[in-house]
């Protein structure tokens, strides 16, 4: 088979990309090497920048979003004595919208018949082949056939463990990474929120994160060394410590639940420069990683994604090669801020284990500054929202 571009992966980078070029008559096909139902199965991020908004806008894949999805004018920093609000609204004029990353794979899942998107799940064994030539190919296993791919640019959304990042050989490009000594364990479950808004708590006892999905589904993190099982973390104990964690008046709010998912993932800050090699490109978590706490992680894929369909598009239908040779300083530009503003909002809100009384201090006398600096307020609101793409 030969196309213009094979997207590697079916979340939300690979669709987002495949249906923008396809739009654009440019001929693409995914690979998933999940199911569909795999691939909606796991519970993700929550919280969507206008970027990630105004890309499903520009396909005509926002009706069920603009429906259903909450939009959120600020978020709540706790650090066990104040609630510190954030109005994003009112410091930047932009909003989030609070609707799961797994509705957004959805809709786009849904899309791809009707719009000629074509995706093969269920593809084993993916491998790229001659990336550094303009001939590239990709193979992979249906049903135990190899087939083939032949294409002029592969474009990597295959996520951190994947096979794209690992096909540039080695010394062709730098990793930059940090591991935290801790994880997030997340507990969802249809009970309503304990706030309308997102509360980010720093506690002595450690990190919590109120969130949701909607007015009856609500979605809870809290910060667990991580050499913890989540089989050890009944919900009661996850319940009685995000009571503890999220201070008095929130847990008077919370209403309890059965869990209806509960993990834990790991954190860490990850980025691979560059993010191009020849023919392969790279595209969200496939090129980098975010910690959870700003929220970035699925916004970063959405600006990546933005920016390879320009270039594509470019490339393809206006013959532009230089377009494909920026793709990685312009992604890197937005990665790397996104990625000092979830790194510094991790340092803030968590209680790293070598932290001494100085680090704590410095932890307080930076919440004391931002409650009381609308220019600290306005800085994080913009960082929250999203920056300019
Ligand atoms: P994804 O990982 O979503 O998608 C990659 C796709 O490639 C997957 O479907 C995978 O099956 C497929 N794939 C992998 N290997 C393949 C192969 N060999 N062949 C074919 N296909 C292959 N971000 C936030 O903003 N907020 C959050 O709260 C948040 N929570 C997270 C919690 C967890 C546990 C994890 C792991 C991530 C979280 N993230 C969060 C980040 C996450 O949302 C990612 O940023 C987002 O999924 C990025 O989307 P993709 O780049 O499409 O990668
Ligand atoms: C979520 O709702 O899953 C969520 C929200 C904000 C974050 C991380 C996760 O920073």
């Amino acid at each position: 088979m030969i196309v213009q571009v094979c997207i590697i992966g079916a979340g939300p980078a690979g669709l987002l990309l495949g249906h923008l070029l396809r739009a654009e008559g440019i001929e693409c096909l995914v690979l998933e090497r999940q199911s569909p139902d795999y691939v909606l199965g796991r519970i993700r991020a929550g919280v969507l920048e206008e970027v990630t908004v105004g890309l499903m806008e520009r396909l005509g894949l926002d009706a069920r979003m603009k429906a259903e999805g909450l939009p959120h004018d600020g978020f709540n920093l706790a650090d066990g004595e104040r609630l510190i609000r954030i109005d994003v609204k009112e410091l930047t004029g932009k909003d989030v919208t609070v609707y799961g990353q797994t509705e957004v794979t959805r809709d786009l899942m849904e899309a791809c018949e009707e719009r000629g998107l074509q995706v093969v799940y269920d593809a084993g064994d993916v491998a790229l082949h001659d990336i550094e030539s303009d001939r590239p190919s990709v193979t992979f296993v249906k049903d135990g056939i190899e087939q083939r791919i032949d294409c002029r640019m592969i474009v990597g959304c295959d996520g951190f463990h994947g096979p794209s990042r690992k096909a540039i050989p080695s010394g062709m490009g730098t990793e930059y990474e940090r591991v935290y000594p801790f994880g997030w364990l997340g507990i969802l479950a249809d009970v309503p929120p304990c706030n309308h808004e997102l509360i980010y708590a720093n506690h002595a006892r450690g990190f919590a994160l109120a969130s949701m999905r909607s007015d009856t589904r609500s979605r809870y993190y809290i910060d667990v060394p991580v050499t913890e099982k989540v089989e050890d973390w009944s919900d009661e104990r996850v319940w009685d410590e995000l009571a503890l964690r999220l201070g008095p008046d929130a847990a008077l709010n919370i209403t309890r639940g059965p869990s209806i998912e509960k993990s834990i993932a790991p954190l860490r800050s990850f980025v691979f420069a560059p993010m191009r090699h020849g023919s392969l490109m790279l595209c969200g978590d496939a090129g980098h990683i975010v910690p959870p706490t700003g929220a970035k992680g699925l916004n970063l894929a959405a600006s990546d994604v933005h920016y390879a369909a320009d270039a594509l598009i470019r490339f393809f239908k206006r013959d532009d090669a230089d377009a494909i040779a920026g793709y990685s300083d312009t992604a890197l530009a937005r990665v790397w801020k996104a990625e000092r503003f979830s790194w510094s909002l991790t340092r803030l809100m968590h209680r790293f284990p070598d932290d001494g009384p100085f680090e704590r201090a410095m932890q307080m006398a930076e919440l004391d500054y931002i409650a009381g600096s609308r220019a600290a307020q306005t800085s994080l609101a913009e960082n929250y929202v999203g920056l300019p793409l």
